[in-house]
C-alpha cells in the first residue's frame, strides 16, 4: 500500500477545521517540503550550478574561503545532530487516532474521553530506555510507550512504558538509577545491557527497585513487537469531572494482537542479525496496512478504597492487581501512518508528563512531580528554545495564545503592542478562560501536615509485589526469569554485588533465589540481601501479570512464516500452505539458497522471496519444509538450513515439514517419527495428500498458540 494514497489534502490548518482522526498530519500539511521538480539553491535561494565541485585557487590548487556554497553545505552538515535523549534516546513513532467507546463525562471532562464521535490524533514514540540512538532494538529492557494525544482541549502526553511499575520511589534517584544502567563511566561499556557491575551495585542496594528488577528480567523486556506489548501509565492521575468531583485513575494500553515476547537467546541474536527489528516491524505493519491497535484501559478508583490497599498508589513501584481494581477497556488507538521524516518528527517530539489537559490531574507520587520538571527541562537542552513547542510535531491543533514571546527559533511574529495580562489596549485579550469552557482548574486536595525530606512508612514494603509478580508466572515464564538472572549476574564480576542481589530475591522467593544461586556457585542467604523495609505481606497471584496466563485471541494476523525450498521442491505443498496461512492474515515467504525461481519435483517455477542466509531463522515465528526428495537432500547438507530450522526450535517457534521435508527435521535432530507426539511440541508434520485442512490448519493453530516451551529439549540444541 502506498501510504502516500492516504494523504489528506492540503489544507492550512490556522483557519477553522473540523476535529478528527487527520486534524494532526493536515495540521503538518503546510510543513512538508517535497524536492521533486526542483533546482538546487542556497538557502538563501540563490541557484547552484556545479554541486559538485568546491571552488579552487586552479584546478588543482587550495580551496578558496570565498566558496559561499561550499561553506553553508558544511556548516549546516556539521550542526546536523541535536543530543540524544538521556534516556529512551532510540525509538520509533508513528501517527494514529484514538476514539473513546462511550462518553467518560461521569469521571472526567477531557473532550477525547467524552466525545465518542470524535477520532483525537495521537502521535506515539516507542523507545528503548538504556541504550543510545545507534543500539540495537531487542536489548533487554524497558520499552517506552510515549502517546501524545492532540485534543482540542490541548495537547495530553501519556508518557508511560511496557512495565507497570519504576525502579525507584523518588525522582531525587533518577540520575543514580540511569548513571548505573548506562555503560560504566570510564570504559563506556557495555552499550545498551544490564548485565553489569554498576547496575547490580545500585539495585542491589536499593530494594524498592526488587518488583521492576523481576519484570526487567521477565519476557516483558524482551518484546516480540511492539505491536504486541502493553502499556502502562505508571503513576495514579487523576480523572476529575465537570463538576470538579476527582477519582484516582491508572492508564493501561492493551495490544489487541495479545501480548507476545521473544527468547532470550532470540534477542541477542536478532542484536546482530537486525538491529532495527522493532522499529522495522512497525514500519512495515503500517506500510501494509496492518494496523497496530490498542485499548485503552482505565482502572477507576476513589480515596477511599485506595486508603484500604495494603500498599500506597503514590508508589510507582507498585502496582493494582486487575484483581482488586478491574480494568475497563473505554477506547481505541490505532496506528496508520508512518512518519514522513525521522528527524522532524520522531527525534524532535518533546513529551512532557506537565502537557495535561482539562479533566485530568496528578496525583502526590513523587517520581510523577518529579518527571514534571524533567521533562519540560530537557527539551531545553535537546531541541535549544522555549520555542519547542512550535516544531511543527509539537504543535497543539487546538487553538493556543498566551502572552509569552521571543527566544530562539521564535517562529510566529506576534502582532500588536500587547504582549501582557491584564490590558486595556487589546480588550484584555488574550482572556483568561472560563471554567464553564474547560479551563483546566486544578484540583483542590486538602493538604496537610509539615515539609519532610523523607518516605511515608507506607512506601516501605519492598518485597509482597515482587512476591506477587514471582508466583502469578507460569513455568516457563518463571523459567525465563532464573535464566535472566543467571545471566546478568555471571556478567557481574564483583561476587558480593552478586550475592547481595541474590540475597534480595531470597526475601522474594526462596526457590527463585535458590536457582538462581545454583549456578553462580554459592548457596543464596537472605542475610545477604537489603531489607530496609517492612516484611514481607501476603500474595494473591494475578494472572493478569503473565504473558502465557493472560487471554489472547487465536490469530496468526501479521505473523511470519518461512517456507524452505530449493530445486525440487513439491510446489503444490507450497501453494497450498501459503495459500491457508495468508488467508488467516500471516505473511509467507519463499527462502532459498539463491534469489530468482527454482524448479519443481514435477515441473512448475516458484519465485523466490529471500535467500536463506539474509533472512535467517530469528527474522521469522514459524518455519515450513515442504515435501520434494531433492529438497530435502539439499537443504539437508546446507548449514544454514539446517541452523535455520534448529534455532526455530531452540526458540520454541512452530515448524511444519511434509512428506520429505521430515529429512531435514531429523539431520537437525528434532523428533518428527511420532507425529501425534510432535504436534504436542508444535512440529506439525503432514504430507502433500493430507488434504487441505488438516496440516496447514493444525499448523495455524501451533502458529496462533505463538511458543512452545514444553519442549524439553531446547536447551540440548547447539544452535
Ligand atoms: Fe522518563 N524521561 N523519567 N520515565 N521517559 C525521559 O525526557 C525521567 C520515567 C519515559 O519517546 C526524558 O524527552 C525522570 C517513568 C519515556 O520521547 C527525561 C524520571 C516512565 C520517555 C526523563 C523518569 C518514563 C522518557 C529523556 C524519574 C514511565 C521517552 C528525554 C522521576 C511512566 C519519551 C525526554 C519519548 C524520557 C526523565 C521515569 C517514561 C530525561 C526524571 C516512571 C517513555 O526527561
Amino acid at each position: 500500500m502506498d501510504k502516500n494514497s492516504t494523504l489528506p489534502p492540503n489544507s492550512n490548518v490556522r483557519g477553522p477545521h473540523p476535529h478528527d482522526a487527520t486534524t494532526k498530519v493536515l495540521a503538518l500539511n503546510p510543513e512538508r517540503s517535497v524536492s521533486t521538480g526542483k533546482q538546487l539553491t542556497s538557502n538563501t535561494g540563490s541557484r547552484i550550478a556545479d554541486d559538485q565541485n568546491s571552488l579552487h585557487a586552479g584546478a588543482r590548487g587550495s580551496t578558496l574561503m570565498e566558496d559561499q556554497f561550499f561553506r553553508e553545505k558544511i556548516m549546516h552538515f556539521d550542526h546536523e545532530r541535536i543530543p540524544e535523549r538521556v534516556v529512551h534516546a532510540r525509538g520509533a513513532a508513528a501517527h494514529g487516532y484514538f476514539q473513546v467507546y462511550t462518553s467518560m463525562a461521569r469521571y472526567s471532562s477531557s473532550h477525547f474521553l467524552t466525545e465518542p464521535n470524535v477520532k483525537t490524533p495521537v502521535f506515539v514514540r516507542f523507545s528503548t530506555v538504556g541504550g543510545s540512538r545507534g543500539s540495537a532494538d531487542t536489548a533487554r529492557d524497558v520499552r517506552g510507550f510515549a502517546v501524545k494525544f492532540y485534543t482540542q482541549d490541548g495537547n495530553f502526553d501519556l508518557v508511560g512504558n511496557n512495565m507497570p511499575v519504576f525502579f525507584i520511589q523518588d525522582a531525587i534517584k533518577f540520575p543514580d538509577l540511569i548513571h548505573a544502567v548506562k555503560p560504566e563511566p570510564d570504559r563506556e561499556i557495555p552499550q545498551a545491557s544490564s548485565a553489569h557491575d554498576t547496575l547490580y551495585d545500585f539495585v542491589s542496594l536499593t530494594p524498592e527497585s526488587t518488583h521492576m528488577m523481576l519484570w526487567l528480567m521477565s519476557d516483558r523486556a524482551i518484546p516480540r513487537s511492539y505491536r504486541m506489548m502493553e502499556g502502562f501509565g505508571v503513576h495514579t492521575y487523576r480523572l476529575v469531572n465537570a463538576q470538579g468531583a476527582s477519582h484516582f485513575v491508572k492508564f493501561h494500553w492493551k495490544p489487541l494482537l495479545g501480548l507476545h515476547s521473544l527468547v532470550w537467546d532470540e534477542a541477542q541474536k536478532l542484536g546482530g542479525r537486525d538491529p532495527d527489528f522493532h522499529r522495522r516491524d512497525l514500519w512495515d505493519a503500517i506500510q501494509d496496512g496492518n494496523f497496530p491497535e490498542w485499548e485503552l484501559g482505565l482502572q477507576i478508583f476513589d480515596e477511599q478504597q485506595a486508603a484500604k490497599f495494603d500498599f500506597d498508589v503514590l508508589d510507582a513501584t507498585k502496582l493494582i492487581p486487575e484483581e482488586l481494581v478491574p480494568v475497563q477497556r473505554v477506547g481505541k488507538m490505532t496506528l496508520n501512518r508512518n512518519v514522513d521524516n525521522y528527524f522532524a518528527e520522531t527525534e524532535q517530539v518533546a513529551f512532557c508528563t506537565s502537557h495535561i489537559v482539562p479533566g485530568i490531574d496528578y496525583s502526590d507520587d513523587p517520581l510523577l512531580q518529579g518527571r514534571n520538571f524533567s521533562y519540560l527541562d530537557t527539551q531545553l537542552s535537546r531541541l535549544g528554545s522555549p520555542n519547542f513547542n512550535d516544531i511543527p510535531i509539537n504543535r497543539p491543533v487546538c487553538p493556543f495564545s498566551n502572552n509569552q514571546r521571543d527566544a530562539k527559533f521564535r517562529r510566529p511574529i506576534d502582532v500588536g503592542r500587547v504582549a501582557y495580562f491584564p490590558n486595556s489596549i487589546n480588550k484584555d485579550s488574550p482572556q483568561e478562560a472560563p471554567r464553564h469552557a474547560n479551563a483546566f482548574a486544578t484540583y483542590p486536595e486538602a493538604l496537610a501536615g509539615r515539609k519532610v525530606r523523607g518516605r511515608s512508612d507506607s512506601f516501605k514494603d519492598h518485597f509482597t509485589q515482587a512476591a506477587l509478580f514471582w508466583q502469578s508466572q507460569t513455568k516457563p515464564e518463571q523459567d525465563h526469569i532464573v535464566d535472566a538472572f543467571r545471566f546478568e549476574l555471571a556478567k557481574v564480576q564483583i561476587v558480593e554485588i552478586r550475592e547481595r542481589m541474590v540475597g534480595n530475591l531470597a526475601l522474594v522467593d526462596a526457590t527463585l533465589a535458590e536457582r538462581v544461586a545454583s549456578e553462580l556457585g554459592f548457596r543464596a542467604d537472605p542475610g545477604s540481601g537489603v531489607n530496609n523495609g517492612t516484611p514481607k505481606g501476603r500474595v494473591h497471584p494475578s494472572p493478569a501479570l503473565s504473558i502465557i496466563a493472560s487471554p489472547k485471541k487465536p490469530s496468526i494476523s501479521t505473523r511470519k512464516v518461512a517456507i524452505l525450498a530449493v530445486d525440487g521442491v513439491n510446489i503444490a505443498d507450497v501453494e497450498t500452505m501459503g495459500k491457508i496461512l495468508q488467508a488467516k492474515g500471516a505473511t509467507v515467504a519463499v527462502l532459498s539458497t539463491r534469489l530468482g525461481h527454482i524448479s519443481g519435483a514435477g515441473g512448475g517455477m516458484l519465485a523466490v522471496d529471500y535467500t536463506i542466509k539474509t533472512m535467517p531463522s530469528v527474522l521469522w515465528d514459524a518455519v515450513f519444509v515442504p515435501g520434494g526428495a531433492a529438497n530435502a537432500k539439499t537443504l539437508s547438507g546446507n548449514g544454514a538450513a539446517v541452523l535455520f530450522v534448529r534455532e526455530i526450535y531452540k526458540h520454541a517457534k512452530p515448524i511444519s515439514a511434509f512428506g520429505d521435508g521430515v529429512a531435514l527435521l531429523e539431520i537437525a535432530g528434532i523428533a518428527a517419527s511420532d507425529p501425534a507426539k510432535a504436534q504436542q511440541l508444535g512440529v506439525v508434520i503432514g504430507n502433500a495428500n493430507a488434504g487441505q485442512n488438516s496440516g496447514p490448519a493444525s499448523f495455524a493453530s501451533a502458529i496462533a498458540q505463538g511458543r512452545f516451551f514444553n519442549r524439553g529439549d531446547m536447551d540440548a540444541v547447539p544452535a
